[in-house]
């Protein structure tokens, strides 16, 4: 038997009338415009940078526009930050745009009711696309992408550049990988075939030396105080963990450490939250199918003033802190968790418990008990 026949052929990524149907309908809407600005969300991951650099490639290949790139808040992880300095992203802060001066504006990754994106609500972007669960005016404009299908937004990307014939140079190959890499947590978390398929399409034009150095960034020394810290304060109640941590340097790392915690065995919901200047950055992320993330956060936000969402696994939220300093800030970040916790079926008043035990700690080698006696560290 050939090889051949074992690993069928991968069905080509942009080869569905309906991605070529799509392309036709995006660059109808945008080609007459002559300013087209992109925009991620705010605090953008890999994958909101990943697709909002691609399109802008896209937009450059096949309509001959320079489009400008755009971003708000903070691109705070050391992984983040190493991919727009490895893959040199033409990426620009919002608070160096004219929303004004732009004719054309293209949102990736978030919709105009998300919350989580800086365009100011006076201007309807012209283009969506996006992979989370439809919100209601995102229907309104001109071209509106919805991926249901699609783990990452950089999967959507993929298949646009394909579906023009496009051949992604290193920087966006790597970029989109990347960024359906880490969106869908290397294939294993909220994905399906379209992004396998986007995933292996890419593989072979990535600069895999410039991913290592994505992937494996040098850290600031202050990542770990940060994630001492995290550890410290995380408190169990049941199979929800509860990570306040307190004021952020950076707001994406509230991600991080939801992320980190739902790894912990036995727990079900992983919270963290910290302040970030004038708002309370929470993340959420659900273990398995008995609660959906984005509907919670959404309802536990809006109820506080706040914007959230996101997917079943994973979501996220903000909520203003009103005026009163750091006292405010601790007495709105205690509000938020008491919600959460109450919209998690954790019991009123429940204190819990830390997740370090002092008194196990000090008695054992770390993990000790949880090694066999052939494998016991000498
Ligand atoms: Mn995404």
């Amino acid at each position: 038997m050939s090889l051949r026949s074992l690993r069928p052929e991968l069905p080509a990524v942009g080869a569905a009338p309906e991605a070529v149907r799509k392309l036709a309908r995006l660059e109808e809407v945008m080609r007459t415009g002559r300013r087209p600005l992109v925009l991620a969300h705010d605090n953008p991951d890999p994958d909101s940078l990943a697709a909002a650099a691609a399109l802008a490639y896209l937009l450059r290949r096949t309509l001959g526009q320079e489009a400008r790139v755009a971003y708000g808040g903070v691109i705070g992880r050391a992984e983040n930050q190493a991919m727009v300095r490895e893959l040199r992203l033409p990426l620009v802060p919002v608070s160096r745009i004219v929303f004004d001066d732009y004719d054309r504006i293209c949102l990736v990754d978030t919709q105009p009711d998300s919350g989580n994106h800086s365009l100011p609500p006076r201007h309807l972007p012209d283009v969506v696309v996006d992979h989370h669960p439809p919100q209601e005016r995102s229907v309104r404009a001109p071209f509106v992408d919805l991926g249901a299908d699609c783990g990452a937004t950089s999967t959507m990307l993929a298949r646009y550049l394909a579906a023009a014939g496009i051949e992604p140079p290193p920087q966006i190959a790597t970029a989109l990988f990347y960024g359906i890499k880490s969106d869908t947590r290397d294939l294993g978390r909220q994905t399906g075939p379209a992004d396998e398929t986007a995933y292996l399409w890419l593989f072979p034009r990535v600069d895999k030396i410039a991913l290592g150095r994505i992937e494996h960034p040098l850290l600031p020394a202050v990542y770990f105080q940060f994630l001492h810290a995290a550890i410290e304060r995380a408190r169990r109640h049941g199979d929800v963990l509860v990570a306040d941590l307190g004021r952020l340097y950076a707001p994406d790392l509230t991600a991080e450490v939801a992320e980190h915690f739902l790894f912990i065995e036995g727990i079900r919901a992983s919270l963290a939250l910290g302040s970030y200047q004038r708002e309370v950055v929470v993340s959420l992320r659900a273990g398995d199918g008995s609660l959906n993330a984005g509907m919670l956060a959404r309802e536990v936000c809006l109820a506080l003033g706040g914007t959230g969402g996101g997917h079943a696994s994973m979501a996220g939220a903000r909520v203003p802190i009103p005026a009163g300093g750091a006292v405010a800030a601790d007495r709105t970040r205690r509000a938020v968790a008491r919600r959460f916790l109450a919209a998690l079926g954790v019991r009123a008043g429940s204190r819990g418990r830390r997740l370090l035990d002092r008194a196990a700690r000090a008695s054992a080698p770390i993990g000790a008990h949880r090694l066999g006696p052939r494998q016991r560290f000498r």
